[in-house]
């Protein structure tokens, strides 16, 4: 059958719409906002705290080598995450103020651990633009005296993880670089959380990790679920039925039912979807064997 060209279209837009049909958030690390509303047209205020830097940098490609920044969250679940909303502020020149999001790369690694005490990358790397897009946040970063200016628009990227295995309950530690702006030749970096008194947050600079005496805003997007399947594959409480199986293959098949497996195609939880190895671990768990 050949679908209408606009089912298509739908489908298109909901595939892009952020963030993504189905996920939810599942952790904020906190805000970078000072003052809610009080900018020009309602918008937010992020205003540096005293002693505190405006940013720190994060630019994929300097003379310093790559900068990445990293903190912590804790998975309290096993955790398929889809998208990572990251901050990211650049001085603008003055000729060219604009609130249009122009960032063309950004970088994920995700480590086991704190990487100032050994913790090991588990997932994404600096070699892949995982950039979906982004907009203004709606907040201007200001100097400390909290005078008005629009030189400083923080942007809200979307970062792709969908790739990454599910994980399990734990301390995890993100790291993101980025490519400034085409044509700007400003620092590009995030900002702190201002206030924050857990603060762990740490920027690889010079080929070492430096600790920072502050945090960053982020969000992690996904779906919580086991790792594996079960054979309940279809989510209506009857186990290892033919409607189980059905629902597999249509998974396989880019149809999975909303009460089908959180991780869908991806049945072992490896972040690949829809492998030979998904399609033997579902016929062992169907079996009754382990996954
Ligand atoms: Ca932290
Ligand atoms: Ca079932
Ligand atoms: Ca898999």
């Amino acid at each position: 059958m050949v679908r209408p060209m606009k089912n298509i279209t739908f489908a298109a837009a909901l595939a892009l719409s952020i963030p993504c049909f189905g996920q939810t958030l599942l952790y904020d690390n906190g805000t970078f906002v000072t003052h809610p509303g009080a900018g020009p047209d309602g918008s937010d205020l992020s205003v540096t705290q005293n002693g505190i830097v405006i940013s720190l940098g994060n630019d994929r490609t300097t003379t310093s080598g790559t900068l990445k920044l990293a903190d912590n969250f804790v998975a309290t679940d096993n955790w398929r995450l889809t998208q990572l909303y990251w901050y990211e502020v650049q001085s603008q020149p003055a000729a060219d103020r604009h609130t249009d999001f122009r960032i063309p790369e950004a970088y994920v690694e995700l480590y086991d651990g704190d990487p100032r005490l050994g913790g090991q990358v588990i997932a994404g790397d600096m070699m892949t633009n995982r950039l979906i897009g982004g907009v203004w946040s709606g907040a201007w970063r200001l100097s400390s005296s909290g005078n008005f200016d629009n030189s400083r628009p923080i942007f809200q990227c979307t970062i792709d993880l969908s790739d990454f295995p599910v994980l399990p309950p734990g301390e995890y530690w993100i790291a993101v670089s980025v490519e400034g702006e085409p044509g700007v030749t400003s620092a590009i970096g995030s900002v702190p959380i201002p206030q924050d008194a857990g603060h762990n947050a740490t920027q690889f600079f010079n080929g070492n990790w430096v600790s920072l005496p502050i945090d960053f805003p982020f969000k992690l997007f996904g779906t919580i679920g086991s790792a594996c399947g079960t054979a309940d594959f279809d989510g209506d409480g009857d186990v290892g039925t033919d409607a189980d199986i059905e629902a597999f293959f249509a998974c396989l098949a880019g149809d999975c039912c909303p009460t089908c497996h959180s991780g869908g195609a991806d049945f072992d939880g490896d972040g690949d979807v829809g492998t030979d190895a998904d399609i033997e671990a579902f016929f062992r768990v169907l079996a009754g064997g382990e996954c």
